[in-house]
């Protein structure tokens, strides 16, 4: 395995500035509360926990929309913040497992942890494509540009000036798409972006699906993986309690199976579990939502490898 140790790092990211709806800033800490840190013990992990909970002190005083962005600088102080410390993490050696948050929280992620590994692969697993620009996005909100900022497709955004294109085009596959807009479609398609939407999930079946997208962005089994899974990317009825569902999505199976295969070539070097949020839906939606986010995770570090 590439993780140079048996340490994961656990990052806690409480932060919801990337969307407008509260709650998702208590996804990290409902996630360790219900075991999460206890339970990658039991699977052999050392484990290290910082739960960042000052980072709502970043917030400006005044956050005005800047290019059709909201709360640019309340964002990019955060995830600049946070892809330091990830940046860090990976470079000891450990495993990075982040809890969102929102998924603009990317930013910090892909960042520090292709910081460290210049050479690794993006697997993306959404109901969304997270590629909108500045000018793109019609809602204004962050958590569904960051990879064009990872991209570099979005340059003269003031605030965000410190991301740096780390991701080429043939280094990123999505699973699990099936909310595009407009523009998001056609810069997949201008880039040949490889994209498996639910459409290749019911016609292929996940086992292939799994194979083919790491045959386009890992062709010989021998780069670092980073894993950013967007829980919205399960269908509603798996994962209700999330800010951006989508009906028609990866069944509970198919969603454990990706991080299972992934975990299984011994490349996976960093994964986020992203856009829980426990302030959506009744108790028992929350229970569960949590419950999948946590297992995912243990996925990912190997829980379910003989
Ligand atoms: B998520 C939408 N494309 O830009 C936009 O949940 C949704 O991190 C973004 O995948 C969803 O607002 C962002 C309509
Ligand atoms: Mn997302
Ligand atoms: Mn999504
Ligand atoms: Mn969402």
């Amino acid at each position: 395995p590439l993780v140079k140790s048996n340490q994961v790092s656990i990052i806690g990211v409480p932060f919801n500035g990337g969307q407008p709806q509260k709650g998702v800033e208590k996804g990290p800490l409902r996630l360790v509360e219900s075991g999460l840190a206890e339970q990658l013990q039991e699977l052999g992990w050392q484990v290290d926990y910082e739960a960042n909970e000052h980072i709502g002190e970043l917030r400006p005083a005044s956050d005005p929309d800047v290019m059709n962005l909201k709360q640019p600088k309340f964002v990019s102080a955060v995830t600049q913040n946070v892809a330091h410390q990830i940046h860090e993490r990976a470079k000891q050696g450990k495993f990075v497992l982040t809890l969102g948050g929102d998924h603009s929280v990317a930013l910090a992620t892909v960042s520090g942890v292709f910081g460290s590994y210049p050479n690794a692969c993006l697997v993306w697993v959404d109901a969304h494509a997270d590629i909108n620009t500045p000018e793109a996005t019609d809602s204004g909100n962050i958590h569904g540009c960051p990879l064009s900022f990872l991209m570099g497709l979005s340059t003269d955004h003031p605030d965000f000036q410190w991301v740096k294109p780390v991701l080429k085009s043939n280094r990123l596959v999505y699973i699990g798409l099936r909310d595009l807009d407009s523009y998001e479609k056609k810069t997949i398609k201008s880039l040949g972006i490889k994209a498996f939407t639910m459409h290749h999930v019911d016609k292929y079946g996940i086992g292939k699906v799994v194979d083919m997208a790491l045959d386009h962005v890992n062709p010989n089994r021998d780069l670092p993986i980073h894993l950013s899974f967007d829980v919205d990317a399960l269908d509603p009825s798996v994962a209700p309690s999330t800010g951006t569902p989508v009906r028609g999505g990866l069944t509970f199976r198919e969603g454990h199976y990706i991080c299972e295969a992934i975990a299984e070539t011994g490349l996976l070097v960093a994964a986020d579990i992203m856009e829980v949020n426990p302030a959506l839906e009744d108790e028992a939606a929350v229970a569960q939502t949590v419950q999948v986010g946590c297992s995912l995770a243990r996925c990912c570090l190997g829980e379910t490898l003989l």
